[in-house]
This record gives C-alpha cells, structure tokens and sequence, in this order.
C-alpha cells in the first residue's frame, strides 16, 4: 500500500491510497531497463513507456516533485556537438512525463545531469530539459512519468544538439500530426503548424458535429464543407453533438443544433429535457398568470416571459391610472356675479383602478377644473374651480 499523490491543475491534493500491483502480466518496453537502452541520434523518436518497470534512482535533491521518476524507459546518446542538448517531450506525449539525463552511459554509475518534470509552458505537464554536452561523449537519457499510480503513456522525444531545430506540427494528408521541419512537411504534402507548434492537442484534427448530431473525427476544413461544427483537438468521445431543444409547443426533444433550429425550436447547449423547462410564465390580457408553453399562450394572446420563468405575484400586474377622465359631456351656465361667469361642467370619470376612490361631491365625482383659452399661439389660464364639486368660475371679457 502505497499513498497517493493526485495531480490536479497546477497542484496536488491527496485523494487515496491505492494498491499498486505487479504488472508482470504485461509486455515491457524494449529499453525498459538502463543496461538495454536504445541508441539514438538527433532528431524525433517514437517511444513508449506503457508497463515499463522503475529501475533507475530517485533523485530528491535537485529534481522536482521528489526526485521520482517512475515506470522508465532508457536511451543512450553521443553528443554530436559540444552545446547544450534539449531533450524534449513537451506537448508531445499523452501522458504526464519526466526526463533525467546522466553524464557517462555507465548504467552501474549513474552521474546526474539534469532532471525536469514540467516543462515551462509545455501541455499536459510533458517535459522539457537542456543540459551541456560534449561532442562525443555518451549520456544516457531517462524519461519516465511524473509519478508512480499516474498513466503511462506514449509519443515523441526531441533530441537536439545545439540550437533547436525549427521543428514543429505538421499535418499530413491523413489528418495526423507530426513533429517537422517545414520543408519536410511541405515535402511530404503537409502543411505545417508553425516552429514550436505542438501536436497535442492534435492541430489537425478534431470532432466534427454533422447537422445531424453525429460525430465524426476530421480536419477542419472537411468538416466545415460539411456544414459542420468544429471543435479542434477534440475527440467524439468528449463532445456532445445533440442537446435539449424546446419547441414552442412546450415539447423537449434530443437533437442537433441544426435540427433544432430548422424545426423552429430553441437550443440549449449541454442540456438534457430532464433538467430543462420548456415552459414558462405567461401573462394573460387580464393580468393573470400561468405557466404554459409559448404557442398556448401566443394563442391566448398572453405575454411569454421566457422558458423557465416562474409566475410571481406581481409578474403580470399592469401599471396604469386608477380614474380616468374622459368626454365632457355637457356645459351649464351658471350666470355672472361681478362681471365673472360660472360653468359647470359634466364629464365621464370612471374608477378602473382596484382601489375604492373617495368621491367628494356627495357620492359623485366632482373634479377641480381649470379653464385655458388659446389665443395667438399662447395659452393663458381664464378660469378655475376652487375645489371639486366647484362651480368654474371664468372671466368672459378677458
Ligand atoms: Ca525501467
Ligand atoms: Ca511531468
Ligand atoms: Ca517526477
């Protein structure tokens, strides 16, 4: 039993212990051993360490994360330059990898170099390390993983002596990746990425939403002559390519955004009809609310408030007057006292509102009035009533 480092984003948390098991079972790599290392130039090398055993040392001082290296495969390199040597397997490998590189290929006396677990901005926690060498000496490069209970995994390791090579992704004509130099994919009728440009996650490749949900892995022109929606570097396996669409009918249906949309519907990306209301608060013309589809309450000339819209107690409340003054239906004059005129004036005044209106002209409206005439342009105030259910009392000579 063996405790458990797990790796999260930049950090660690302790999750469990784990019962590490013997995996004898299985095949190891070739070069799993330092004395079976394998002989490699400068350039790009495939390698593997699915199943490979620990064999080489901790190194606690000088080395991240503890100095542990495990499940470790073993290459054994001349210096082809007296330089600094860059072994790098940054954002080219599936799997969270370390690289120790010793001076000497003396399996028995191994003579640290360099170590590194994460290279600077390299994806996926791949690594990268530059160390001095000496033209025609022999090191030996490790490279294993980030930790014992962590994913073996498998790509490409860069051996460069000197200044680094311009190599970057390449996409093939299969769609695949590889790590080239430009001319070389241009050569080979690729088209190149760009110096420095990783390979994971692929460049050219990724999943391809079709119009009818299906998912297909291609490049990103292919799937947008297809009409289809990209999603670079990723697989089918972690894209969803339907979800929930509401139809104004109130019905939920699993579809693509293609289909959903056609159909009239309304998509909602990542959702599933369980956790999606396609129904929603709908104000009816006398103010009352309920939770109905979009179609039923257009048909009852309602107002929709949105699917998921709950009705709460003032949603539908309108806001307007509470008496309303319309017509003046009729003129009584009153005749003059001092030279100054008296109306009374009727009108239809009406209380629509939902409160109970004091009236204070014994039980029937009587309004405070003011009198304007319009004379050249301006308007000029010729009359007023002192209070409601007042006579308006008006100047005539003026
Ligand atoms: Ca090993
Ligand atoms: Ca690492
Ligand atoms: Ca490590």
């Amino acid at each position: 039993m063996e405790s458990c480092m797990c790796r999260v984003r930049g950090g660690f948390a302790v999750v469990a212990a784990v019962m590490l098991l013997a995996s004898s079972a299985f095949a190891q790599p070739a070069n799993d051993d330092c004395a079976d290392a394998i002989v490699i130039g400068d350039g790009v090398h495939f390698y593997t360490n699915i199943d490979a055993t620990t064999d080489g040392p901790e190194h606690p001082i000088g080395c991240q994360f503890g100095g542990r290296t495990p499940s470790d495969v073993w290459f054994q390199y001349t210096a082809t330059c007296t330089d600094d040597l860059t072994v790098s397997t940054c954002g080219t490998v599936d799997y969270d990898s370390d690289i120790v590189i010793y001076d000497g290929c003396d399996c028995n006396n191994l003579v640290l170099l360099g170590c590194n677990d994460d290279g600077p901005g390299c994806s996926g926690f791949s690594s990268e390390l530059t160390v001095p060498v000496v033209a025609g000496n022999c090191y030996l490069i490790r490279i294993g993983k980030y930790e014992a209970g962590f994913s073996d995994g498998s790509g490409t390791v860069l051996v460069q002596c000197g200044p680094p090579a311009p190599v970057g992704a390449c996409c093939l004509p299969d769609d695949s990746c590889s790590q080239m130099l430009d001319g070389d994919c241009t050569g080979a009728g690729g088209v190149f990425q760009g110096v420095g440009a990783p390979c994971l996650p692929n460049p050219c490749s990724g999943a391809c939403c079709a119009t009818d949900g299906s998912c297909v892995t291609v490049s990103e022109a292919e799937c947008a002559s297809a009409n289809g929606t990209y999603d670079a570097g990723a697989d089918c396996q972690s894209v969803s390519c339907t979800a929930a669409c509401c139809q104004s009918d109130g019905s939920c249906t699993i579809v693509s955004e293609f289909q959903c949309t056609t159909s009239g519907g309304q998509y909602n990306e990542g959702a599933d009809c369980q956790s999606l209301d396609c129904t929603g608060a709908c104000c009816l013309p006398n103010d009352a609310c309920i939770v109905t589809s979009p179609l039923s309450c257009a048909q009852q000339n309602g107002q929709y408030n949105g699917n998921g819209s709950p009705c709460t107690p003032d949603l539908c409340l309108t806001i307007g007057p509470d008496i309303v003054y319309t017509d003046i239906d009729g003129i009584a004059d009153y005749g003059p006292v001092g030279g100054i005129k008296a109306y009374s004036l009727g009108s239809d005044t009406c209380n629509i509102g939902d409160e109970n209106m004091l009236w204070t002209n014994n039980g029937t409206p009587g309004l405070a009035m003011n009198m304007y005439r319009l004379h050249d342009g301006q308007l000029m105030q010729i009359g007023m009533s002192c209070g409601s259910g007042q006579r308006l009392r008006w100047r005539p000579n003026l």
